[in-house]
């Protein structure tokens, strides 16, 4: 077998999607013209309204991040006491609710969607819980029926960490419709970004003032503030980036469909490593990540070993999301965390390695990439 030899330079999990200079010059101009650079201007406007025709949303408010506008909307339906949610996820999603003093309740992850598992949810149930907060992780849809039917037995609010599925469609229908509300991150790197920043989505335009004024300290005019807010506000200059943005995504996204498909060829004779699971054809996904999970018996490597030795050819995968958030030190003491409770995700928390996936990667980067997590087996 020939040598691979290692990437000359390093090849990170993902890369930012850049604006051109000139673009984002030209904006600034604008800015700089209006004199108006935070706090509600027009940037900010426009772009909540394009944003909203874009997710085909109702009502949508715009945050300086995904964090941030997570916390808002617990305040804004006002949770309290328990809400279950997955230990499959990024730490923001449990540590939003701990800092609105409530408890993260894990409930287990389904083995093909790696998303929390409908069906155990009503088991989870107990007076205390006032909501569910399910992650559509990695721009995978949740079940989003089934959740809505236990949350409607029970009289819970449903929330989603939509951090992952911006542009991603059940039915036609933007996934930001289903639930109470959901949350976008536009982070650097996501799919779509504003360098950092994210959104809320609802369906009342009672809740988006709501949302608003919790946004902006519970500052209602120069006399009245009348609740207790944060700054959650995105700027003019990421807004302004954010519409320019909007212009990348279906190129950048057509790009990595293109990508996924390559990885999925590669990979599709070799044993002991899954991938992604392929969606019903009424579901319109954004191939945000790409993400394999490593069974060490059958491929015969494990993937902390494929991810260590990626790194000898220049190959930075990343183990999302690895620990479980069940497993972190603030939340293994709860009932909850116990991995009696969390068999799936525990092993999937092993296996899984989010591979490099953004636009400017060649057909050969990833083919390449291939070949050399396949000289690996064993
Ligand atoms: N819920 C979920 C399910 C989430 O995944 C996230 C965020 C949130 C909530 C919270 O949303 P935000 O508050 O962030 O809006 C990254 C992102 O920072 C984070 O937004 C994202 N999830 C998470 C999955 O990934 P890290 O700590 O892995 O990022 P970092 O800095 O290691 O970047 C990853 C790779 O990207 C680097 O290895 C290289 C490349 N990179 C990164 C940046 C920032 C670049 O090439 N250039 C860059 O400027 O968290």
């Amino acid at each position: 077998m020939t040598k691979i030899e290692p990437f000359s330079e390093r090849i990170y999990v993902t890369r930012p999607v850049f604006p051109t200079i000139e673009e984002v010059t030209e904006k600034l101009r604008d800015i700089w013209a209006a004199k108006w650079i935070t706090n509600n201007g027009p940037q900010h406007t426009m772009l909540e309204r394009e944003l909203e025709k874009f997710l085909k949303v109702p009502c949508l408010s715009l945050f300086n991040n995904g964090t941030i506008a997570l916390m808002v909307a617990c305040q804004s339906l006002r949770l309290s006491g328990d809400v279950i949610t997955t230990p499959f996820t990024f730490a923001a999603t449990p540590h939003v609710l701990s800092w609105n003093n409530i408890t993260p309740i894990f409930c287990d992850v389904d083995d093909e969607t790696m998303n929390i598992d409908a069906n155990k949810i009503e088991s989870m149930i107990t007076p205390s819980t006032t909501a569910i907060l399910a992650v559509h992780v990695f721009g995978t849809p949740c079940d989003v029926e089934k959740i809505q039917e236990v949350a409607n037995r029970y009289g819970l609010k449903v929330i989603y960490d939509a951090a992952h599925a911006f542009g991603v469609e059940i039915d036609g229908q933007g996934i930001g419709n289903f639930g109470d509300c959901s949350m976008f991150s536009f982070h650097a790197t996501k799919l779509y970004h504003t360098v950092e920043g994210g959104a809320l989505v609802q369906k009342s335009k009672i809740v988006k003032d709501r949302i608003d004024l919790l946004k902006n300290f519970g500052i209602k005019n120069e006399e009245e503030v009348v609740m207790p807010g944060i700054n959650g506000k995105l700027d003019e200059i990421r807004a302004a980036i954010g519409r320019i943005m909007l212009g990348y995504v279906e190129g950048e996204r057509l790009k990595r469909i293109n990508l996924h498909k390559i990885y999925n060829e590669e990979f599709a004779e070799v044993e002991g490593i899954r991938v992604m699971p392929t969606c019903a054809e009424n579901i319109k996904l954004n191939y945000q990540y790409y993400v394999v999970r490593i069974d060490e018996k059958i491929f015969g490597r494990s993937r902390d070993y494929v991810y260590d030795e990626l790194k000898n050819y220049n190959v930075y995968a990343r183990k999302y999301f690895h620990p479980l958030c069940s497993e972190f030190t603030c939340y293994r003491q709860l009932n909850s965390a116990n991995p009696n409770n969390l068999p799936v995700a525990n092993v999937i928390g092993q296996q899984v390695l989010s591979l490099p996936m953004y636009g400017d990667l060649t057909e050969d980067d990833v083919r390449k990439i291939c070949a050399i997590i396949k000289s690996f087996g064993r």
